[in-house]
């Protein structure tokens, strides 16, 4: 049996519970002083706080930590990216500054179908190096847990090579990753005016071979202006729900045309973006119970409003935070980042964003009974800050106050 326990730590702080936090829910947090972690075989065994040392005291460990009085949280949980892409879009920025909008690089055929282009002539194994070093970098950021989609393919051939890239990250990196199956990301060249069409192809091929050889959890669709109308993306995920996937939606990220309604109708899992959400989208998040993942590093990189994340707590509807990190509208991993626009955009308060980056990303994953908070039973994956508390995590920006990173009971930063 292999034991290690942390000491010393000035604050441990945690959201409580497997389950999405919500409205009030979402801002409480336990927190301990001078608390102590004891992890046995990668499973946190017992919490103290108040200078007490777990059962068995510091002999009975086969490692100890001196937290040195710094904050511990859950390791962050990214919930919503683009993890895996050929290529990178930085000709856009040119285009962008001139004026250009993101659909209106988009439907000049650029944009994701440029990204569509380059990640159909990477090799799979091209592209798992390029996805390996990403998720070092964001376990170096403190992320131990991530949501990955597919969506660069949007044909079945390579759809099902960035999911086995995803399966095998999965397997061989101290990382853990929701796969999620988004072949409704735009309509692809050789289907021009034909996004019915497309979405039939969806439905006949792509869906039921996905599951059938269990490379998702999830199924997505970019519901979108100019991209998939309301109908297009009931059809398409109707079918994917019949076939056994939970469902995931872009919503409202540009236009309100309705994607939120439609994550509510379907009682999908999250609805991501959201800067365009009306009234009646959040009534419809609010009934299904459906988690709001919001993207506020996205709003600063297209320089877009911020979803209405006050709103949203107040009708209870349960939020997460992430970063979309993709090539076009957020190329960048850190999550860090995302949780000071938190603060100072979205408004949220630091113990709802320690929420926002934990237990409720990890629910929408699938993962909420397994990881996100710090309990005993729980998986050990935890950062230690250099950082007396939540406050200063969210205030600082720009630099990396990871101290040192557990995962599974290991230390690996
Ligand atoms: O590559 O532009 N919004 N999909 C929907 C994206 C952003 C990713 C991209
Ligand atoms: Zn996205």
């Amino acid at each position: 049996m292999h034991k290690l326990l942390i000491k010393n730590i000035g604050r441990l702080q945690t959201p409580v519970g497997s389950f999405s936090h919500r409205g009030e829910q979402q801002g409480e947090n336990h927190k301990l002083d001078k608390a102590a972690v004891l992890i046995e075989n990668g499973v946190i065994k017992e919490i103290t706080s108040d200078g007490r040392l777990p059962q068995g005291g510091e002999e009975s460990a086969d490692m100890v930590v001196d937290a040195e009085g710094k904050l511990v949280t859950p390791g962050l949980v990214d919930g919503h990216t683009h993890l895996v892409f050929g290529g990178y879009r930085q000709h856009e920025i040119p285009l962008k500054l001139k004026g250009a909008g993101y659909l209106d690089i988009l439907r000049a055929g650029g944009g994701i179908l440029d990204t569509v282009k380059k990640t159909r002539e990477a090799s799979e194994e091209a592209l798992y190096e390029k996805s390996r070093a990403f998720l070092d970098e964001m376990l170096s950021l403190g992320v131990t847990a991530c949501e990955a989609k597919s969506g660069y393919g949007l044909d079945l051939a390579t759809e099902v090579k960035m999911l086995q890239v995803i399966k095998k990250l999965d397997e061989q990196h101290p990382m853990d990753l929701a796969a999620t199956f988004l072949g409704a990301h735009a309509l692809p060249r050789e289907y021009e005016g034909r996004g019915d069409e497309f979405i039939d192809m969806m439905c006949a091929e792509v869906i039921p071979y996905v599951k059938e050889r269990n490379l998702a959890r999830f199924c997505d669709v970019f519901c979108e202006d100019s991209v998939f109308d309301v109908q297009q993306s009931r059809r398409y995920l109707k079918c994917a729900a019949e076939h056994g996937f939970e469902l995931k939606i872009h919503a409202d990220e540009i236009e309100d045309i309705g994607g939120s309604r439609l994550a509510g109708e379907l009682r999908a899992v999250s609805a991501e973006h959201l800067i365009a959400i009306g009234e009646e989208g959040m009534k419809a998040l609010t009934e299904a119970g459906t988690t709001a993942v919001l993207l506020p590093a996205t709003s600063f990189y297209l320089g877009k409003p911020y979803a209405p994340a006050r709103a949203m707590i107040e009708r209870g509807i349960p939020i997460a935070l992430a970063t979309d990190f993709n090539p076009g509208s957020c190329p960048s991993l850190n999550l860090q980042f995302v949780m000071n626009l938190g603060y100072l955009r979205d408004r949220l308060t630091p113990e709802e964003i320690l929420t926002a980056v934990t237990i409720n990303p990890a629910c929408a994953m699938g993962m909420g009974d397994t990881i996100g908070t710090l309990e005993p039973g729980k998986q050990a994956d935890l950062v230690i800050w250099d950082a007396p508390d939540m406050e200063m995590l969210c205030y600082r920006f720009g630099s990396n106050p990871v101290w040192q990173v557990i995962k599974k009971g290991e230390l690996i930063i």
